[in-house]
């Protein structure tokens, strides 16, 4: 199991920025404390890998790990720390065989069949939601706060929650055992990209502190 940090997992959508705008959010966010960027772009291959060395630019001089969703051709040729699949994406075993042991392989479950599936397949960590409602341009249903607790205790791998999730709603996630929070619009549409960052991870920090994971404990 690679270790990762989810405390506070960026997802990227750059569907309402032009690319200097989203560059710039991308860099705020890694200086307001971002511990992980998911490049999650629905471009095609060529397009999709100038993207991500554009953002690998970016993450790699904070020293904060690259995560591309879906595609492991392009996690491979950029050199990303990973990939992240999406249950009609390849199926886990495929994207650990294809990334090796030392890349990190995150993939998205919303019961704990699936989550016990891609734990068993080599996975680091889940992605679990969508929480709320969200705005961003998502195939999902939404996952009840019982599922994540079932799910977090089914499974040895961290967990993060994902969709809707903002600075304000958050209480939510109070013992469901997760290990960080994970971001799109809470994020990408901040007026103060840096600003919101920090306040997220402080508010997702003292969840996973007053978890099963906490140091508090
Ligand atoms: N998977 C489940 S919800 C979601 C993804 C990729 C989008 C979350 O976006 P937002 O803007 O944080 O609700
Ligand atoms: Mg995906």
């Amino acid at each position: 199991m690679n270790p990762v940090d989810l405390t506070l997992y960026l997802v990227t959508d750059s569907s309402y920025h032009t690319e200097e705008s989203f560059l710039r959010t991308v860099e705020e966010a890694c200086q307001g404390g971002v511990t992980l960027v998911q490049l999650r772009e629905k471009s095609g291959g060529r397009e999709y890998l100038n993207q991500a060395l554009r953002v690998k630019e970016i993450t790699d001089r904070y020293r904060i790990p690259l995560i591309i969703d879906d595609r492991v051709d392009v996690a491979l040729a950029c050199g990303a720390a990973g990939v992240h699949v999406g249950q009609s994406d390849l199926p886990v075993a495929c994207a650990r065989r294809l990334m090796g042991p030392d890349k990190i392989v995150g993939a998205t479950a919303k019961t704990v069949p699936q989550a016990l599936e891609a734990y068993r397949q080599g996975a680091d960590y889940l992605g679990v939601g969508a929480i709320y409602p969200t705005t961003t341009k998502v195939v999902t249903i939404l996952t009840k706060v019982e599922t994540l607790q079932e799910i977090s205790q089914a499974v040895p791998i961290p967990l993060v929650a994902i969709g809707g999730l903002n600075a304000g709603n958050l209480d939510i996630l109070k013992g469901a055992g997760m290990r960080g929070i994970a971001v799109v619009s809470a994020i990408m549409k901040a007026e103060q990209p840096r600003e919101a960052a920090a306040q997220l991870k402080r508010l997702s920090q003292e969840l996973v502190n007053a978890g099963p994971w906490g140091s508090a404990r």
